[in-house]
């Protein structure tokens, strides 16, 4: 079988992980990259050996690709979206999918009215540590609660500066991925509550959250995010998770220690991300996430599998975070509506 010809389309800061990945993964050629910004196309040209363009159209029309994979911010999704499934070409999408629901569910729409595939690269669940955590609750029982928790002094905005001037920031640039976890670790939500907090110098928007999850098995979770919590040492890029079964509980802490607690014996084991080659310190364990993500879109445009994160799969997490923002603007209780 011939690799799949992919390209970037847009070569920003989180894009450098998309390139190097692609590199690691042997169905796929990376034969493009695009950006408005020219600099940035020949930069991740000369990373990656791919051809540049600066217009999504013209590669459109000129490589002959199997798929793209969008990593621009999220205003400019629908709109790439259209022009690839106007060509017929399959798409992996970075998160959040649309700034709203109603664009989630337009996306959707044009996808599916031009048969292509579109998956999101919701990457949390991908994590090597999320991996290891969800094999490892076969050993406790019927899951009962869990709580789950992002909260970090990191400094998001100094490399996402947009972050402060968007109007909906906590929940759904970073409460999305959590939430996800949560669907992923329990299962589908019957409804949430919500409480936000604008704790952040730089933007009146809520940079801090807590949610309370109903979910339809019976069980319970929390899950809370913060980007303004002084924490030392802080577990930055961690999510840190506790889950209790009838028969025992699990708990991943810092360091991808977990520990598996059954009545009169604790076991501890690793859940250490696979380090790739290019990544930094820092962000290994989110740069070995994309090489997972990338991989296992490759893997279902080949088999014909369903994506884990497919476009309507994620419309079911997007529709925490909107259940979320209204849960925080009444004070009520509220029902996901996917
Ligand atoms: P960025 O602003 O650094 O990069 C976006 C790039 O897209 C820019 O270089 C811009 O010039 C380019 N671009 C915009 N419109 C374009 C178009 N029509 N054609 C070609 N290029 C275009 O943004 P970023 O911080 O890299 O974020 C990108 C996306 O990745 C966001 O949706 C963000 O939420 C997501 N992200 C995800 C993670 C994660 O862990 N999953 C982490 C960081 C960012
Ligand atoms: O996912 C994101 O958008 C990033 C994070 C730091 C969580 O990777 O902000």
């Amino acid at each position: 079988m011939s690799a799949l010809r992919g390209a970037v389309i847009g070569c920003g800061f989180f894009a450098q992980n998309h390139l190097q990945a692609w590199g690691d993964i042997k169905d796929v050629r990376l034969a493009a990259v695009c950006d408005i910004d020219p600099a940035k196309a020949q930069q991740a040209a000369e990373l990656t050996g791919a051809v540049p363009y600066t217009d999504v159209g013209t590669m459109l029309d000129t490589e002959g690709l199997d798929f793209v994979d969008i990593a621009t911010t999220m205003a400019t999704h629908e709109p790439l979206v259209s022009q690839a499934a106007a060509a017929g070409v399959h798409v992996i999408c970075q998160k959040p999918f649309a700034p709203d629901i109603a664009g989630v569910r337009r996306i959707l729409d044009t996808a599916e009215a031009a048969g292509i595939r579109i998956m999101v690269h919701e990457n949390f669940r991908y994590q090597t540590p999320m991996i290891g955590l969800k094999a490892a609750m076969a050993r406790i029982g019927e899951p009962f609660f869990a709580h789950i928790s992002w909260r970090t002094g990191f400094d998001v905005a100094k490399r996402q500066p947009y972050l402060a001037e968007v109007e909906r920031f906590i929940l759904l640039d970073l409460g999305i991925h959590v939430l996800d976890i949560a669907r992923f670790l329990l299962g589908e939500v019957a409804d949430l509550c919500a409480r936000t907090q604008s704790t952040m110098a730089i933007t009146e928007a809520a940079a801090a959250a807590a949610m309370s999850l109903r979910h339809t098995s019976g069980a319970v979770s929390e899950v809370v995010c913060s980007y303004t919590t002084r924490i030392d040492p802080d577990p930055f890029p961690q999510t840190l998770v506790e889950i209790e079964g009838s028969e025992g509980s699990l708990h991943l802490k810092h360091d991808y220690r977990l520990e598996l607690h059954r009545p009169g014996r604790v076991e501890v084991s690793s859940v250490a991300p696979k380090v790739p080659a290019w990544a930094d310190p820092e962000w290994a364990m989110v740069q070995e996430s994309v090489l997972n993500t990338q991989a296992h879109f490759a893997e279902c445009l080949i088999s014909g599998a369903e994506f884990q994160t497919s476009g309507r799969d994620n419309l079911k997490t997007f529709a925490l975070v909107e259940a979320a923002y209204a849960s925080a603007a009444s004070g009520q209780p509220v029902v996901p509506e996917a």
